[in-house]
């Protein structure tokens, strides 16, 4: 089955509590992977969120994703990395993680996404779709048809992100895209796990 349908990325702005339980709920809902994501933490509490992750994981099958820090995922023996355009380069972090780890590159332009077409990754990660006050700094909004065509042209599997719930996601499932990645939609839904499962009945 397709890993990367209902991708679950965590909010860094969430304590340790709340984002075991959101995890925990996602993952009953039947989120498909899941992405630890901290953007403002030291490294220490990076592993150790990183690490309560991959306990409410160990046996369900839904691979743990580590964002931007291989040492990171190496320490917590992650299934894989996810990159931005100015983290460690991905051939390098390839080298690290080894052949058999999944390995994702955030791509905010053209030129990235045909630059992708050479590096040894697994997906991309298509930021941002719309425009999301979950990150600020978002280059680009790709938008509808600009997910379409990227679609189109990329050889890896796609991975869309930024701004999407359930009041677009029929358009998002409608340009054939591999799968969804969300933040709030179920980080800050009232039940983490009934979010989930509604967004799954539609993507299908
Ligand atoms: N990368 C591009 S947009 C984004 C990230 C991590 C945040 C997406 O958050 P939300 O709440 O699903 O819009
Ligand atoms: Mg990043």
């Amino acid at each position: 089955m397709n890993p990367y349908r209902l991708y679950l990325v965590t909010d860094d702005q969430q304590d340790l509590e709340t984002l075991k339980a959101v995890v925990t709920g996602a993952v009953a809902g039947g989120v498909t992977m899941v992405q630890v994501r901290e953007k403002h933490g030291d490294v220490r509490a990076f592993i150790e969120r990183a690490f309560a992750i991959k306990v409410i994981l160990q046996g369900t099958g839904v691979p743990l994703i580590i964002n931007d820090r291989v040492d990171v995922a190496l320490a917590v023996d992650a299934d894989g990395v996810h990159l931005g355009q100015s983290d460690m380069p991905a051939d390098t972090a390839r080298r690290l993680i080894g052949k058999d780890k999944l390995l994702g590159l955030s791509i905010e332009n053209e030129q990235q996404l045909i630059d992708a077409e050479s590096l040894p990754i697994d997906y991309v990660g298509l930021s941002a779709i719309f425009a999301t006050p979950t990150k600020s700094n978002t280059k680009k909004e790709w938008g509808i048809e600009g997910l379409r065509n990227a679609v189109a042209k990329c050889s890896f599997p796609i991975v869309a992100i930024g701004g999407i719930n359930a009041s677009n996601l029929d358009a998002i499932i409608g340009t054939n895209v591999d799968g969804v990645a969300l933040v709030s939609a179920i980080c800050h839904a009232p039940s983490p796990k009934q979010a989930t499962i509604d967004l799954l009945k539609k993507i299908g």
